[in-house]
């Protein structure tokens, strides 16, 4: 059989990174979209991290620019296309609420827009998020559960979301629409609280720092592994038919247990270094998270492995290593 070519935006995130080393595991040409930058060297850091970076093509190039996009797909020609990049951060999407709504948004145009002019055929999966549901209408999230977004990064990706469904339907193409509530790893960026929480923990088991500082630790999460999810993800696109899924494992947590996974794994008791700081709230939150992965557990055969325990001690011992080193 041909190889099959896959075409990642977001590339250098998380997923990315995941998402690839596992399109290689299957013996896929693996090509992605990076963002030129003044300092290159530190754009692959992640597929360096897995020891990717020299067998992934990666093509300069930004969600906000049509014409790169068109010229990219036209030169791959690739058989699937994972659209993973976006301004993830919520907290900075009411800094940057243009900006969220040019890439997270629209970006999500532009490469349907792209596929549809040079690569009809191809799959395409879009990178939707739990947030979506935000202010929860129903206390276990599904498919058909309405949303209501929180924030300017979850109106964007409310939009990708819609105008994935409406290529579909209007042009039938074969686009598919991962719901993923939030998954992490060692390779979690920094800002976000899992990775936060872990970095703080081996900083101060180490006696490089004394508090971690975090701001609503009432707030619970679905929490998944990244390696868990990004095979949902290519599972959707080898459906004969294209969908939306819902992607979680059906427990939510508090941040608060979260750390306190994370504290007891070192042996260090959490309520004497944790500090609660006001400026890290946010204008309007997402309390409660709770994901129902039914259908993607019937249809797609997909069930996740790694549990919240095991995430975050994998997580711990990784900054610890990486602190040492
Ligand atoms: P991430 O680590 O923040 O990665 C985001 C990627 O998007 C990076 O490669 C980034 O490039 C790229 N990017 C940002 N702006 C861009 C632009 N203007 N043009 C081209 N690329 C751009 O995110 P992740 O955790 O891997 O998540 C992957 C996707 O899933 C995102 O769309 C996210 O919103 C969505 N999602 C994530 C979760 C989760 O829990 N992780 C849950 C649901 C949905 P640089 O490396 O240059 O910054
Ligand atoms: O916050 C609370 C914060 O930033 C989780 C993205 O991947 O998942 C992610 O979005 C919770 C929130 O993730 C701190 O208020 C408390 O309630 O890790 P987070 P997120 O906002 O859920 C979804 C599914 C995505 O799609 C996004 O792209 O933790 N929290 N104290 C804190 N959060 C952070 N970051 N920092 C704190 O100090």
């Amino acid at each position: 059989m041909a190889k099959k070519t896959a075409f990642i935006t977001g590339i250098t995130g998380q997923d990315g990174a995941y998402l690839s080393a596992l399109l290689l595991s299957k013996g896929y040409r693996v090509t992605g979209l990076v963002r030129r930058s003044s300092t290159a060297e530190i754009n692959d850091l992640r597929l360096r991290w897995l020891g990717i970076e020299k067998d992934v093509e990666l093509i300069d190039g930004d969600l906000s620019d049509l014409s790169g996009l068109v010229r990219s797909i036209k030169d791959i020609r690739p058989d699937e296309i994972y659209n993973l990049g976006a301004q993830s951060f919520v907290k900075s999407s009411w800094q940057q609420p243009i900006l969220t709504g040019h890439v997270t948004a629209m970006g999500v145009t532009n490469v349907l827009e792209a596929m549809r002019i040079e690569a009809p055929e191809a799959r395409f999966y879009q990178a939707s998020s739990s947030e979506m549901y935000g202010l929860i209408q129903e206390d276990m999230q599904s498919e058909t559960t309405p949303f209501y977004p929180r924030s300017p990064y979850a109106v964007a990706k409310l939009y990708g979301h819609w105008i994935t469904v409406n290529y579909r339907e209007s042009f039938n193409l074969h686009a598919s629409s991962g719901i993923l509530f939030n998954h992490e790893s060692p390779l979690r960026g920094i800002e976000f609280v899992t990775r936060k929480v872990t970095d703080s923990v081996a900083r101060i088991k180490l006696g490089l720092s004394k508090e971690l500082r975090l701001g609503n630790i009432d707030a619970k999460r679905d929490w998944g592994h990244a390696k868990d999810y990004v095979r949902a993800m290519w599972l959707m696109l080898q459906q004969d038919t294209p969908d939306d899924y819902v992607v979680a494992t059906g427990v939510t947590t508090t941040v608060r247990d979260m750390c306190r996974i994370a504290f007891a794994h070192v042996g260090l008791d959490m309520e004497k270094h944790l500090v609660i700081d006001p400026l890290l709230f946010r204008p309007a939150e997402v309390d409660v998270l709770l994901g129902n992965p039914a259908k993607a557990k019937a249809k797609l055969g997909w069930v996740p492995e790694v549990s919240l325990d095991a995430l975050i001690r994998e997580m711990v011992d990784a900054d610890l290593k990486r602190l040492k080193s």
